[in-house]
């Protein structure tokens, strides 16, 4: 046996128990490396005191020190790796099982949410500006405000989740309408405000319970009807295309005065008539109209002065319209398959 020999062995032994530390996944498998190769009576000092004793070793001095260096590498590995298992077992006690998972597949954006950013957009590009309401609010600013007195029967169509006598879950976002004007102080204003809103209506694939909209507000003087009918134009023809059909409608809302409302031709028949428009060939996204001069003084503002325009925009049917939803309800039901369409 010579020196060369001797030393090759040890040195493979120390490469073999570096592979085994890094493989050890927790403390008590280093600790089992550590006693069977490192300690003072492992394998390792063993083969160290054989090769130490052995009269075929010429030039010991030499060979402690190599032997040395092999020692001190499997040293600083099993340090090192103790380090790591210790961090990484650390890490997992802090770990807050509440937080949400981090490979949370995320299968597509809500469409409520594509469609209200791209509304936003729009009206953003008409020179509106956001202002944000809660969803929970006074009875004075989600009726009262809005000229519907309490004995008022379009309460009643509206009037259901109350949280005590006064707050109410928003009916519509129009009580975004005398926030707003309150803290304009009868100045002109800009604003769209999206919210949501809660009824007790839950009775075809176009009505539900909760729903959002968009509220639009706009005071200066001279404000028609003309202005309206053009900014309601240049929506739809930027949310749905150039060839889209729309229609305007007289309506009724205490609120406004001319009152219209707004349909989109169906997409599921093309203004033929099918089940989705309950054969009209048009589906109602919005209510809209000349604010009520009672209003505007009701929330400070010179009626003889100013005049104003406001719509308030479902966001679901515009969503249900755009692409084709057969059904309101599968906006809220968590389908991850419903989502997978939205990717990207
Ligand atoms: C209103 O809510 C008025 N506040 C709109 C308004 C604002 C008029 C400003 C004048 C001036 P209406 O109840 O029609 O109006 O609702 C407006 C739109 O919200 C509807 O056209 C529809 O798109 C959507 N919407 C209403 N009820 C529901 C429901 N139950 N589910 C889903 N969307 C709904």
């Amino acid at each position: 046996m010579n020196n060369d020999y001797l030393l090759q062995e040890i040195k493979s032994i120390s490469d073999d128990v570096q592979k085994k530390i890094l493989n050890a996944k927790d403390k008590s498998e280093l600790l089992d490396i550590y006693n069977k190769y490192i300690a003072s009576n492992g394998i390792l000092s063993q083969k160290k005191n054989n090769i130490l004793k052995s009269k075929s070793i010429v030039d010991k001095k030499t060979a402690i020190l190599k032997i040395n260096s092999f020692f001190d590498e499997v040293k600083k590995c099993f340090e090192a790796q103790k380090k790591s298992i210790i961090n990484a077992e650390l890490l997992k006690e802090n770990e807050d099982i509440s937080l949400p998972a981090f490979d949370l597949s995320v299968k597509g954006i809500n469409p409520i949410h594509l469609i209200r950013e791209k509304i936003i957009d729009i009206f953003f590009g008409m020179g509106f500006k956001i202002y944000h309401s809660n969803d929970i609010d006074d009875e004075y600013y989600n009726f009262t405000l809005m000229n519907i007195a309490s004995n008022h029967v379009s309460r009643d169509m509206e009037n259901t989740f109350y949280i005590d006598q006064k707050l109410l879950l928003c009916t519509h976002t129009s009580h975004a309408q005398g926030r707003a004007m309150e803290e304009t102080k009868g100045k002109p204003l800009k604003i769209i405000s999206p919210g949501k809103c809660f009824r007790k209506d839950d009775d075809d694939l176009t009505h539900s319970h909760q729903f959002m909209q968009i509220e639009g507000l706009m005071i200066d003087k001279n404000i028609n009807l003309g202005n309206l009918k053009a900014i309601l134009e240049i929506f739809v023809k930027k949310m749905f295309g150039e060839n889209r059909k729309m229609r305007l409608r007289n309506s009724f809302f205490p609120f406004t005065e001319p009152s219209i409302e707004m349909d989109i031709s169906c997409d599921n028949c093309c203004g033929v008539g099918c089940y989705k428009c309950k054969n009209t060939g048009y589906i109602e996204v919005l209510g809209a109209g000349i604010v009520n001069p009672k209003v505007l003084e009701m929330n400070g503002y010179n009626s003889k002065v100013y005049s104003g325009l406001a719509f308030g925009i479902g966001i679901e049917r515009i969503a249900i319209l755009k692409y084709g939803i057969d059904n309101i309800r599968r906006f809220y039901t968590n389908d991850i398959r419903f989502l997978k369409d939205f990717k990207g």
